[in-house]
This record gives structure tokens, sequence and C-alpha cells, in this order.
């Protein structure tokens, strides 16, 4: 099945991140044609675009990577526990080079549209630049945060400094040597650059609207006795996290409920989960997502620790978030309420006193101006469907990704890989997949695996088309959000509800059942001949 023209493909792949970098492999060494196109320069993605200081990942780095191949796992080394950007992006460089990977790729080249042909059965995708291709097969690998999100708060172009977003990072770096920085935004991305722009700027100004959950990272070098042990050991730990709840190696610490402990012996629990560092905070007890009263025992342990970092009781109380942990992406750590104690350092509160304006020389709230050379906005994403609306997305008849959500008022896919009404067409990491809860690179996998499966059996039983059921697509979707709304994860105002961007439609887009449930769900699907999928011939279609 090679393509016989250049422009015509089997797969069209977007996105050279973990997702597009993994697919190309798998397809090509099927045999197919595949061509990956890449907005950014190289490899990378996220890890690509997000270079803002203090950059790193919140996963244990060596369950950070892909584990298909042997070879790479014994062949590449992580230094320390949380990788920095800077070693991911290497990472991904290694992979890239050692499988000869940028052949098949395509930089600098945004796509703007994929319109599915009905009567070609191919999908005909057209460049930035106007370059129309087509391929039976379209699959994104687009991520679930690219699509950055800069508030519209009236006067930004008026500002006389310079202004960055932390997820569009410039690659030569920002100096905020003698600069007077305020930093808009206390998610992950303000939270990890914050203590690092402190160290370096005159001064700097936090403005937050709601404050985050942190929890000590606690990185550290790995020592290579631990290095040696996890290379003889890779087979069990791939195991161990494909099956998990979440794609990390941390397990439930007590299969009880917080509620069951006194307070001295929840303190105690929790204090050896806090010296652990690392995400396993929400894995003490079993109902810590279940139970609003159980959620506000971790809660005040960790108000109560901002109380003991701060100095000043007045910052600490504004750093001290309400809101049920987990509603929001909790964070990892270093030196971040450390950081307030600071000279240099002054936090505003901008839910009490919001943002009015941009002017020329900085940020006015509604009770003071603050002069400043440079604004970060660490202000995040629209998350999730935003990468996949950047795209003109058109399945039968036209009808667009955009308006098919918009009209069932509700996203829907079947098993967060497929769309009803966009026939050969699959997405890494979609809405309703377990995605944004899990360490990605698992997921990543499991999709890319399916997918390349999937693509391969079609071929073996002359299948033309394949497609999602509407009805499979309502019930896996309405699946979803039952057993989201069972547990606190959907009761927050976050990006993982879109409620981070204005006029967004609210919807908890996140399969929460695990990794392992849903990797047992979608090998059934696959085992029943594709259940729920219609599959077409020329000559016929089956359900
Ligand atoms: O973005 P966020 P992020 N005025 O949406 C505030 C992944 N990630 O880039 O909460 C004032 O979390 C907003 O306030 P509020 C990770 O999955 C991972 O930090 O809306 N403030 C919030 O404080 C993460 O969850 C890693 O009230 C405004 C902040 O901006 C996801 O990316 C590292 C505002 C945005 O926080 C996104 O993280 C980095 C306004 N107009 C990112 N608009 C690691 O693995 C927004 N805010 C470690």
């Amino acid at each position: 099945m090679k393509s016989t023209q250049n422009n015509n493909f089997d797969a069209i792949v977007i996105g050279a991140g973990f997702s597009g970098l993994y697919m190309l492999q798998r397809l090509r060494e099927a045999g197919f044609s595949i061509r990956v196109f890449e907005a950014n320069g190289d490899v990378g993605g996220v890890w690509y675009a997000n270079r803002y200081p203090g950059a790193k990942c919140d996963s244990d780095s060596i369950i950070y990577n892909y584990t298909f191949s042997e070879e790479i796992l014994q062949e590449w080394t992580w230094t320390s526990r949380f990788p920095e950007q800077a070693e991911i992006l290497s990472y991904l460089n290694f992979v890239a080079d050692k499988l000869d990977l940028r052949r098949d790729i395509q930089f600098n080249t945004r796509i703007t549209s994929a319109h599915y042909d009905e009567v070609n059965k191919k999908w005909k995708i057209q460049t930035e630049d106007g370059a129309i291709l087509s391929a039976k097969y379209f699959i994104s690998g687009v991520g679930l945060l690219n699509a950055a999100n800069v508030p519209n708060i009236k006067g930004l172009d008026s500002f006389k400094g310079d202004w960055y977003h932390t997820g569009k990072w410039p690659h030569e770096g920002v100096d905020f040597k003698g600069k007077r920085v305020g930093v808009i935004g206390t998610g992950s991305s303000g939270i990890q650059s914050i203590p690092i722009i402190a160290q370096e700027a005159d001064h700097l100004t936090v403005f937050q609207r709601t404050p985050g959950y942190c929890t000590p990272a606690r990185n550290h070098p790995y020592d290579p006795e631990f290095i040696r042990q996890t290379k003889a050991n890779y087979s069990e730990i791939r195991n161990q996290t494909r099956h998990s709840l979440t794609g990390y190696l941390d397990q439930l610490i007590n299969n009880r409920s917080a509620l069951d402990d006194t307070p001295e012996e929840r303190e105690r629990e929790y204090q050896k989960v806090w010296e652990r560092g690392g995400f396993a905070m929400g894995l003490t007890y079993n109902d810590l997502m279940l139970n609003p009263a159980a959620n506000e025992t971790i809660g005040e342990f960790i108000r109560s620790k901002i109380s003991e970092t701060v100095k000043d009781p007045e910052v600490a109380e504004k750093l001290k978030p309400t809101y049920l942990y987990g509603s929001k992406r909790p964070v990892l750590d270093t030196n971040y309420y450390e950081t307030f104690n600071r000279e240099n350092v002054s936090l505003v509160d901008v839910k009490r006193a919001p943002i009015v304006e941009i002017t020329p020389k900085g940020i006015r709230t509604e009770e003071a101006e603050y002069e400043l050379d440079i604004i970060v906005f660490a202000t995040g994403f629209d998350g999730m469907t935003g990468p996949l609306f950047k795209i003109d997305i058109r399945g039968k008849e036209g009808v667009s990704l955009k308006e098919k959500w918009a009209n069932g008022g509700h996203v829907r896919t079947y098993l967060g890989i497929a769309n009803a009404g966009f026939p050969n067409m699959f997405m890494v990491t979609g809405p309703e997949s377990p995605s944004a809860l899990t360490n990605l690179p698992v997921s990543i996998e499991q999709h890319v695996e399916w997918i390349g499966d999937c693509i391969e059996y079609l071929r073996e039983n002359g299948v033309e088309t394949i497609e999602a059921n509407v009805e499979a697509e309502e019930a896996w979707s309405k699946h979803c959000r039952e057993i989201a709304d069972k547990t606190l994860y959907s009761k927050g105002d976050s990006w993982y509800t879109g409620a981070n961007i204005e006029g967004k439609p609210r919807g908890f887009l996140i399969y929460v059942g695990g990794v392992g449930n849903y990797r047992k769900k979608c090998d059934e699907v696959a085992a029943k001949g594709y259940e729920g999928f219609s599959l077409s011939t020329n000559r016929e279609t089956v359900s």
C-alpha cells in the first residue's frame, strides 16, 4: 500500500509530538505510506513550545517515555526524577534520530483544513500555503494543550514592555535581569516559572485569580544503581503502568476512607506522602475524589502547610485554595510557597480586585496600577477541543466537527478515538479518552497501537472505510459523563471542564474509569471485529 504520488498517502498525521512520532513509526513499520505535518520547526510538540523557565514534567521520568522499543529503553538514560523540558526534548530528538523519523515529517507546515471526500473516500488535507494532499486515513496527534489562551484584556496592544505566553516561549529565552515582571496565572505553568523568574527579576508581581494546590515534587538526580534496576525491570514497569488507574506507578496507598482515620492518623498518612514527593497525595485514601468531606481533609492538610511555609499570614491566606482538591489539576512545586517570602515578590489577588486593563506602563486592577517591563501570561490553553478546532475538520455532508459537537449540545466521541460522520479519522488521546488525567505517554502508546492494529485489520480484510456508529458514540459519551459525575473531578472550573475559556460550553471530557479499564474496553471492541463501528468494503457495509 505505497503512495503512488508524493501528495497522496495512506495516512496523514498532524503533530510531531509524542503521539505523531510513534504513529509514524507504527504505520511505517507496517508498510503504509505516511506523512506527518508539524507547524513547529522540529519534533517535540508541547515540549518544543513550552520553554518557559522551570518547565518540567510532573511524571517520573522513567515512565515518561515510550516503551515500545526495548532498545530505546536501554539506550536512553534519564538524569533526574522529574525531567526538565530540555531533557524531554532531547529524548524526543533521540527517538526521531534513532528511528530516522524526520524523513517523513514536514515541519513548519500548518494544516488548515481536513475535509472528507465521500466520492473518493479520501481525506483532502490543505496546508497554510495552499498545498492540497490526500490520504485514506486522517489521524490527529495534535495533543490536548496547544491552543494558547491569551485572555482578551483591554489595552494589551498599548503595553510598552514585552509580553510572552508560557506555551509559546521564545527559543532564545527571556532576560529578566533588572526587570519588573508580572506573571498572570497560577496553574502548573505559573507555579513552575514563578520561583525561577523571582530569582532573576528585579521585582516579580504575581497576579493570582485562583490559587493552586501545590505539593512538593522533591526532584533529585538518579543514582546509577536506580537506573540499572529500572532498566532491568522495564517489562514489569510497562505492565504495571498499562493496567493502572492513571498510567503512573503509584498505587492507592490506603484502601479506606479518609474519614475512617482520626485527624492524627490522617496527618501522619498525608505527611508520609508529602515527604515522598510526586503525585501520590490524591491516592492517600480511596475516597478523596469521591466524597467532599474526605476531600476537605487533604485540602486542610495542604492549607496548613502553606501557613507553615509562608511567613506573612496575609499572603499565606491569599495562597490558600478552598475549592475541591483535584477538581483543578494539582501541581508539583519546587520552592513555590517559599518564593512568597522573598523581598522582591508580591502577590496580587485579582479575584478580589480584577484586572481592568493593560496600560502602556503595566497592569491596572480595580485597586491599583502595577508598573511592569515584562508580562508573562501563564494563562493556560483552550484544552482538548481547542487544538482540533484550530483545523477546519469536515466529515460527511461537509459537517464540521465543531458544528457536530455544537449541534448535539455536547462533545461526543466513540472511545475518544473516533467520531460518527468522520470515516477513517482517528484521534490520539481525543476528548472522552483518559488522556488528561493520566501519564500521557502510556495513554498515547495505547491509542497509537490500537489505531495501528485497526488500520492493519482494515487492510487485511479489504475494508475501505470505518466509521463510529451514532448509537455507540452516544452510549460511550453518556457513560463517560455518568462516571465523571460520580467523582469530584468534574466539579471544578478549569480547562478540564472548559470553564477557563470565555463562552466555551462546559463539559467534562475525560474518561475517569482508569487506564487499565479503558484498555480492556478498547481491546474488547477490537476483538469483536470493531464493535460499534460500521466497516464498509466497496460492495457492502457491516455494522
Ligand atoms: O494553565 P492553567 P497552565 N486573569 O489553565 C489564570 C499541563 N502542564 O498552563 O484558575 C487572571 O492550569 C487561571 O486562573 P483561574 C497541565 O496539565 C503540565 O498552568 O481560571 N488569571 C489559572 O490560574 C496543566 O493543568 C505541566 O481562576 C487568569 C492560570 O491562569 C495544563 O498544562 C506544566 C486569566 C491558568 O492555569 C495547563 O497549565 C505545565 C485572567 N484573565 C502545564 N485567565 C507539567 O507536567 C486565566 N488565568 C508540570
